[in-house]
């Protein structure tokens, strides 16, 4: 039978032999009390990449937001995000959910960016009527903005401004190690000017299960009581974290070879007519394409029936994920599927 070639998502990766063999020898315990040491080393190795003083680990990129969102905001407070941000389009509203908090959108250009002027008018002013705008979300890759990378200077006056208005700064870096990498800067560098970052494991890091929050210790203290509170405290989960060590190890320069493929793909793709996407906005692992020739629907129903499965990611745009497992030829592949599906 031909392969499956997916490319709907990085979170369809799958472990790689290292990590089953981690996963199979992990030494465990009990992580509420916070005696896994399995745990604890990839929490220690994590808050040292990010230069923050702690870690936690907890279930999924939308639990890393949200108990970093509640360690930070009280109820009736306000958090600015880009109205194409994960966090708003989502993740369920579940600020709103279990925070009782506001989200108040502001634009996302296309390259994932705020206009400043924007973000400074919305932050409110001291007044009985309004509430407290307490934190910005910056997304670093931007999955909506074809993994847009967001880079060092919008960061830091962003920040700058947060600061100035007494705000919290959290990064949203579900894809921070593809940033970096595109950036060639060491991931430290993207949050040095934030309070809190959440990134995740199982993306383009291949692991099966598992997100990061790290900060500094109180906000960390803070979060890991949200965890609990939301049902996240996990017994063994040394189980997985293995998987998470091993890829902090030896799954980040290797998504240089996902961003090459995102490339490739992107440039055989804006060559065929009924298919529009800019190569050149292409960074990271994400494609986001406009399918102009056929109906959305029909036209991901034909690429599934030829063995290629892609996401719908909105109105009449489908996204293409590139990831550990697809190779080059795959993507040749993928180029003959789209091809002759738009053409027939
Ligand atoms: N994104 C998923 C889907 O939910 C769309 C994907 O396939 O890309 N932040 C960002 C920027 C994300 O892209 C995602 C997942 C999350 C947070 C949430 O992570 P999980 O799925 O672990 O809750």
């Amino acid at each position: 039978m031909n392969k499956i070639i997916d490319l709907r998502s990085d979170t369809v990766s799958l472990p790689t032999d290292e990590m089953r063999e981690a996963i199979y020898r992990a030494e465990l315990g009990d992580d509420v009390y916070g005696e896994d040491p399995t745990v604890n080393a990839l929490e220690a190795k994590a808050a040292q990449i990010f230069g923050m003083e702690s870690a936690v680990l907890v279930a999924s990129g939308t639990m890393g937001n949200l108990v970093a969102s509640l360690a930070q905001c009280q109820r009736g407070d306000e958090v600015i995000v880009g109205n194409k941000s994960h966090l708003l389009l989502y993740e369920v509203a579940n600020l709103a959910v279990t925070g009782g908090i506001q989200i108040r959108p502001i634009e996302n250009k296309d390259d994932g960016t705020f206009d400043l002027n924007e973000l400074e008018l919305v932050i409110r002013g001291d007044d009985i009527h309004v509430p407290r705008t307490k934190m910005v979300v910056i997304e670093n890759t931007h999955n909506r903005c074809s993994g847009a990378v967001i880079g060092l200077d919008h960061i830091k006056e962003i920040s700058k401004l947060a600061r100035s208005r007494d705000m919290k700064v959290h990064i949203d870096g579900a894809r921070i190690f593809n940033a970096a990498l595109a950036l060639g800067v060491t991931p430290d560098k993207l949050v040095e000017n934030a309070d809190t970052i959440t990134f995740c494991l199982s993306k383009g890091l291949s692991c099966p299960i598992g997100s990061i929050v790290c900060g500094s210790k109180e906000t960390i203290l803070e979060v890991r009581r949200n965890r609990k509170m939301l049902g996240g405290g996990m017994r063994q989960a040394g189980i997985f974290a293995a998987a998470g060590v091993v890829a902090l190890d030896t799954m980040v320069d290797r998504m240089s070879e996902d961003h090459n493929n995102a490339k490739t793909l992107a440039q055989g793709i804006a060559e065929i007519d009924g298919l529009q996407v800019e190569p050149n906005m292409i960074k990271t692992n994400i494609v986001i394409v406009e399918v102009l020739a056929k109906p959305i629907t029909k036209f991901i129903s034909d690429l599934k029936e030829k063995g290629l499965l892609v996401s719908h990611a909105d109105t009449n745009r489908v996204r293409l994920v590139t990831h550990y497992g697809i190779e080059e030829s795959d993507i040749s592949k993928t180029l003959e599927i789209v091809d002759s599906a738009i053409s027939n």
